[in-house]
């Protein structure tokens, strides 16, 4: 199924009058508001490709249907994405769940819904089927050289892929760790994954980037290798220049501070990319901004500072990507939402009046720093998002339009209702 430019227009003409009235009264308060609504056009949060499927959780997993089947039909729903909000204009692809049989086909399709590639992202926390060694005991940091030599391996071969499709980037998440006690040699562990990694960053493309990813906790409960942002920060520093912390706000110990995290990260030219979802108590994977907005503002607020003091591009010098995947709701619709809410943290947090809070800092004037920020908050920006999408040619609601095409209607008599995608 497509959506057409018309389609949109029709959407557009229904809600154009209430929008325009928000906007205007809007734009009254706020003077720098034009200026913000063309930022908010430029920024692409990048979709992950295991995000399109319903996910499980360990105990079942319940398709809504019309899941895509390969990746040609990931794209084509990142497409659908894209032509209704035009915030989503890249895929993150995830090795072997999506390796492209002919890339020259994929790198059309792709470009046809305006898509690039973002990050590649590889897997050594599967065994897949034929593969010599198990990484049932880690894959970088495993006792075994043979076993550390399949996950270097693998990874060069994702960005070899990667190179084909475009991509300039290849992000690490390993499920190393240990589940008990004196299990595992933490030092040696750290050292074999350090070599390991540095086997793959030489096979880096001078242009691109390596993110490497941490985790606190699962599918190991008792130590993780990447386990957080300092472990991380180690490796990425060892290195080289091209290799940073990715954060995945779900990777942290419960209350972490994150906004912190990441302003010492850019401080130290070493924040690289973003993983962006919600959660409760882990890796929930719920949708960006359902259950914590004002950590995900007060985050914008130190990217954008972080950002700014480094005269960083927003939109180009980091990597901006959802990681998502839950079982409830239909993985488009939760999509678009993530994507929406992503944009009003980054409103708000262009809102701030930055020289009010470094005066109140300086101040030690803790109740007007507060201030200063919360009036940011809790001002209504979706008209400043909705217009950034009218004027980017998207729909003013997407989910309302999402509903009345019935998109997942269309899809599941594409496709079928038994579908099933690949990914987690
Ligand atoms: C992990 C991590 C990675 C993602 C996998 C599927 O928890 O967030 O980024 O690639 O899940
Ligand atoms: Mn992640
Ligand atoms: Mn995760």
């Amino acid at each position: 199924m497509n959506i057409d430019k018309n389609q949109i227009a029709e959407h557009n003409q229904r809600l154009e009058t209430v929008q325009q009235r928000r906007f205007e009264r809007l734009v009254e308060d706020l003077p720098h508001a034009v200026d913000i609504v063309n930022k908010l056009v430029d920024f692409q949060v990048a979709i992950p490709s295991w995000a399109l499927g319903t996910g499980g959780t360990r105990f079942g997993r319940f398709s809504g249907g019309g899941e895509p089947r390969n990746l040609e039909e990931k794209i084509a729903d990142i497409g659908l994405l894209h032509a209704l909000n035009r915030s989503s204009g890249a895929i993150s692809l995830h090795i072997p769940w999506d390796i492209p049989a002919d890339y020259e086909a994929i790198r059309t399709l792709a470009s046809q819904h305006g898509l690039t590639f973002d990050a590649m992202n590889s897997n050594t926390f599967q065994d897949q089927p034929g593969q010599t060694h198990s990484y049932k005991f880690g894959s970088m940091q495993h006792v075994d050289r043979a076993v550390r030599k399949q996950a270097i391996d693998h990874n060069i071969e994702v960005i070899k892929h990667g190179i084909e499709l475009g991509s300039k980037s290849l992000t690490v998440w390993l499920a190393d760790g240990s589940s008990f006690p004196g299990q595992l040699n933490f030092r040696r562990a750290f050292q074999n994954t350090l070599e390991s990694l540095q086997e793959v960053y030489s096979a880096l493309p001078a242009d691109w980037k390596i993110f490497v990813e941490y985790k606190a906790f699962e599918p190991n409960f008792y130590s993780t290798t990447v386990g957080d942002w300092g472990q991380s920060l180690l490796y990425a520093s060892k290195l080289g220049d091209k290799a940073y912390t990715l954060v995945d706000l779900g990777h942290h110990l419960p209350n972490a501070n994150i906004e912190q995290i990441v302003a010492l990260l850019l401080m130290e030219g070493k924040l690289g990319g973003f993983h962006f979802n919600d959660s409760k108590y882990g890796d929930d994977d719920l949708t960006t901004g359902s259950i914590k907005p004002y950590q995900l503002f007060l985050i914008f607020s130190e990217l954008v500072e972080g950002m700014d003091a480094r005269g960083m591009d927003h939109t180009k010098d980091l990597g901006w990507m959802i990681d998502a995947s839950h079982n409830l709701k239909d993985p488009l619709e939760d999509l678009i939402q993530s994507v929406e809410a992503i944009l009003i943290a980054y409103a708000q947090a262009l809102l701030i009046d930055r020289p009010a809070l470094r005066e109140a800092q300086a101040a030690n004037d803790v109740t007007r720093a507060q201030e200063v920020l919360q009036l940011a908050f809790r001002t209504d920006v979706r008209p400043l998002v909705a217009e950034a999408r009218l004027r980017a040619g998207a729909a003013l609601d997407p989910i309302e339009l999402y509903r009345a095409l019935n998109v997942r209607g269309e899809l599941v008599k594409e496709r079928g209702a038994k579908t099933v995608a690949t990914g987690l």
